[in-house]
């Protein structure tokens, strides 16, 4: 909204789930007081599966030491009330300790929080055993609207959201939901704006779905990598509030919005993760270790780092022969708490064709023929041996360029290896 509220009795039906909220009527609001919110979404509690071989416990509990940073970000920014838009828990299989860490956190905030369900978590455990503390209210299936009073003027607000019926929940979500156009509203949904391909189309909708609709503020979950989508209206995706694998890189956290006058002010990432993940590519063509361990330099303690060795050089038998002892050297060059090697590279090839009467040049002349025969040919004389039959499925779902680089580094490790004999 725009215009502050000006004498008018705005709510008729108000509801009070929390037993401190509004009355049932408001008049002569002056909206200048400005408050603040917080606003996370999918924190994966309990999630059990990590893209790394890095065994830290804390790295385990960083889900949970992320939440509890939120809750420390909402209390020290004196947020009125927090927003946790779906995918709490990573799945129903989670620990009852899992449960009662966010029903402390929830309590310790104390103030309002508002939670939707997303694809994760539509179904939890823990429901009637360990029912959420009062303060928390969680969206039912259906749309659903509270108002409250918040900041030193007692502005309203109002947070409207709705929660996933099933994990694979195919309705518009977002257009369920409105705002009343004379107080500043939070809409709280778990929801794939815009069908991102690689989320699973749960709840799709498109960017002009959150237009017009009365909502100031759209308080996203679902979408692991947070942003800012748009700011007429605010349409912001938290992000995944830890990191898991190698694609979820870059800071995470919460975001703490600012209202003034019925206008979001800032709306800025607070960084709470105790683990960030990290992907660096380096070309290991015409360079030495020494200038390798250089480029890997710079990273901090809390970084888990995929170091990606690309190009065509020497190095590339030593990552393939020594992957422990290099993994040690880089990480302790690189300065990063773990790293992870994947090695794309390809051996330095001293022939570039197979035209000479040699052996390492009769594999290059093997090699190329394989590629002339087509990917689908090529797998099936591959699979001529028994050793490979097992693997034809495997070989079938590569790619052209995949398969073709497979031909090549086969030949290039030969070919190596038999330079090496030579
Ligand atoms: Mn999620």
């Amino acid at each position: 909204m725009s215009n502050r509220l000006v004498g008018a009795t705005i709510f008729n039906v108000i509801r009070d789930p929390f037993g401190f909220f509004i009355s049932s009527h408001v008049e002569s609001v002056d909206m200048t007081g400005g408050f603040t919110f917080v606003h996370c979404a999918d924190l994966h509690i309990g999630n059990r599966k990590w893209s790394t071989t890095c065994d830290d416990p804390r790295l385990r509990d960083s889900p949970k030491t992320s939440f509890a940073r939120i809750v420390d970000t909402a209390l020290s920014s004196d947020a009125a009330f927090m927003v946790i838009s779906g995918d709490v828990y990573d799945s129903e299989e989670i620990a009852p300790s899992d449960r009662l860490f966010v029903c402390d956190q929830l309590s310790r905030f104390g103030k309002p929080v508002f939670i939707c369900r997303g694809n994760h978590d539509c179904v939890q455990t823990f429901d009637r055993i360990l029912p959420y503390p009062g303060n928390v209210h969680e969206f039912p299936t259906s749309p659903d609207t509270v108002k409250l009073r918040v900041g030193e003027r007692s502005e309203v607000v109002e947070v409207t959201g709705v929660s996933f019926q099933s994990s694979s929940d195919k309705r518009n979500l977002a257009t369920m939901l409105k705002g009343s156009t004379d107080a500043f509203t939070v809409a709280c949904v778990h929801c794939n704006v815009g069908s991102i391909q690689e989320h699973d189309d749960y709840a799709p909708c498109s960017p002009k779905d959150l237009v017009g609709r009365g909502v100031d503020y759209w308080a996203l979950g679902h979408i692991h990598k947070g942003g800012i989508l748009s700011k007429e209206p605010y349409a912001v995706y938290a992000g995944v509030t830890q990191g898991r694998t190698f694609k979820e890189t870059g800071s995470k956290g919460c975001y703490v919005a600012k209202v003034d006058s019925g206008r979001v002010v800032s709306c800025m990432l607070t960084r709470t993760a105790p683990f960030t993940w990290t992907e660096k590519t380096i070309d290991i063509t015409g360079r030495d270790m020494d200038s390798i361990l250089l480029e890997c330099h710079g990273h901090r303690k809390d970084e888990i780092v995929r170091f990606r060795f690309v190009g065509k050089g020497d190095l590339d038998g030593v990552l393939r022969e020594h992957p422990d002892d290099m993994r040690d050297s880089i990480r302790s060059a690189s300065g990063c708490g773990w790293c992870e090697l994947q090695v794309d590279s390809m051996p330095r090839q001293t022939l570039v064709s197979g035209s000479g009467s040699d052996l390492p040049a009769a594999v290059m002349r093997s090699a190329e023929r394989l590629k002339q025969l087509g990917r689908e040919r090529t797998i099936e004389k591959l699979c001529e041996n028994p050793n490979m039959a097992p693997f034809r499925n495997r070989l079938m779902e590569m790619s052209d360029e995949e398969f073709s680089a497979l031909v090549d580094r086969a030949a290039g490790d030969a070919v190596n290896a038999l330079e090496r004999v030579s």
